[in-house]
């Protein structure tokens, strides 16, 4: 059946429709299954997505219609589709009356993305009108709260060098704690890897006083507030405050130097909910571990990691990894600068939209993945700008000479960027920073060719 006279309106004008302020607008690269035209599929789509369905039914009435999601672009050639979907038809909380992304996703990434006549369909770009930001929870801590603890300035703080305790799995409590230890010496940020949480080798309450000990220690030996980044992921919301309470409580007086980290690609928008309303004193670390099966370039379905990462500020991601565009380990490119920028700006045009938060507090990128001093310069180059939290797990643990030379060497790797300094030049005044060349070889090699002549003795 042919809806498109009912679920599409190319007349529509998008800069009215985002005038209007009364719709989510949504930008998909769709294409339909062979022998189904173009509009006609657009048309069953947002039917889907909406208030219909394959066939006509006779419950539908006046009002029904004008909450209809609309086709309002498209362009087959370039798999353009663009919708507008009704405020109105996004489900609110009862409890405060506010929107929740559970609801953005049932609607237009839900049933829409297994239909019979779609080939794929991914969104790229959404735009939120100003109400829709008032409605969503936005961040309540923000990286201003850690550079404020840090003693830094609470705007431009700079750069935050991070770890991951690695080995993934397989420490148990004291050697976590010891590795835990030895980052703070020369390092800011520890996050848990995101499958550490309460196995039996390493039960969370033998685990977390240890890496309290570990921070208090740390702080006396450096003069410096430390902080740590601690799982809560949990399929049971009340096992997650459980954990969240049992943690906070462990720090204590240094509860303030704890953020919560919570997988939020496999857990879902609920466990980020969960975190920011239950815990909202805390710096909330978004891991999205799984998301390159929708996000990544090769999947035709889901959504970008920009997407993801708009989505989050919205539920009130304090952080999220962002990638390492193109110059870590994981999936990405330079141009992932926009996933850092919509999230990090009050004002950002993306690949489809201009959006304007109006104030909404800013969520950090976080990067992750194969990141290491050599790496960073450039990487800071390409994003402009340095504030940042950067978690380098291998980057640390793999330094020969100790993980707080590890962490030593990420501080001098930022610092470098910031004095545009030859990274060689700087490496010979700096012997943390020059010892990553010998630790890391390969990128060494690929990224300062030369390096063991020039540095000479000074490796
Ligand atoms: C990285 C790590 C993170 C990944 C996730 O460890 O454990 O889980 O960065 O990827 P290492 P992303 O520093 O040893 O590579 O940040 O892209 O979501
Ligand atoms: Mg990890």
């Amino acid at each position: 059946m042919d809806q498109s006279n009912r679920y599409a309106d190319l007349s529509l004008k998008e800069e009215d429709l985002i005038a209007g302020g009364r719709h989510i607008l949504v930008a998909y690269k769709m294409k339909p299954k062979a022998g189904h035209g173009y509009l006609e599929a657009a048309a069953h789509f947002a039917a889907e997505s909406s208030t219909g369905t394959n066939v006509e039914v006779s419950t539908t009435d006046e009002f029904t219609k004008g909450v209809d999601a609309l086709v309002y672009l498209i362009d087959e050639a370039t798999e353009e589709m663009r919708i507008a979907f009704p405020m109105d038809l996004f489900d609110r909380n009862i409890t405060d009356g506010r929107m929740m992304i559970v609801s953005f996703l049932t609607l237009v990434i839900g049933n829409n993305q297994g239909m019979g006549d779609i080939q794929h369909a991914k969104i790229y770009d959404f735009f939120m009108p100003p109400r829709a930001i008032q409605l969503f929870d936005g961040p309540s801590k923000d990286i201003s709260d850690m550079w404020r603890i840090l003693g830094r300035p609470v705007k431009d703080g700079g750069y935050i060098a991070g770890t991951i305790i690695k080995p993934k799995l397989g420490l148990r409590p004291e050697p976590f704690a010891q590795a835990a230890y030895q980052f703070w010496l020369g390092g800011d940020f520890i996050k848990n890897d995101e499958p550490q949480g309460n196995q039996t080798f390493a039960p969370m309450n033998k685990v977390m006083p240890l890496v309290y000990d570990a921070m208090k220690r740390a702080m006396d030996e450096t003069g410096e507030a430390k902080l740590f980044s601690a799982n809560i992921t949990a399929d049971d919301h009340y096992e997650m405050l459980a954990r969240g309470d049992y943690i906070l409580r462990t720090f204590g007086p240094d509860a303030d130097k704890v953020a919560f980290l919570v997988d939020g690609y496999v857990g879902g928008p609920g466990m980020i909910t969960t975190a920011r309303r239950a815990f909202p004193n805390q710096y909330l670390h978004y891991h999205r571990a799984g998301h390159g099966a929708v996000t990544s370039p090769s999947a035709k379905r889901g959504y970008d990691a920009y997407v993801l990462a708009k989505m989050s500020r919205l539920q009130g991601a304090s952080g999220i990894h962002v990638g390492t565009m193109g110059y870590g380990k994981m999936e990405g490119s330079n141009d992932d600068r926009a996933i850092a920028y919509i999230i990090e700006r009050d004002s950002y045009t993306g690949p489809a939209y201009h959006q304007e938060w109006y104030g909404m507090k800013p969520t950090t990128p976080i990067i992750s993945g194969g990141m290491n001093a050599l790496r960073l310069p450039g990487f800071f180059e390409n994003l402009g700008h340095g504030n940042v939290i950067n978690t380098s797990g291998g980057g640390a643990y793999g330094h020969i000479d100790s993980p707080a030379a590890g962490a030593t060497s990420l501080r001098q790797a930022y610092e470098c960027w910031k004095a545009k300094a030859d990274p060689i030049e700087w490496a010979k005044e700096h012997p943390e920073f020059a010892r990553a060349f010998a630790s890391f070889p390969g990128d060494a090699d690929m990224l300062f060719p030369g390096w063991r002549d020039k540095l000479g003795s000074h490796r």
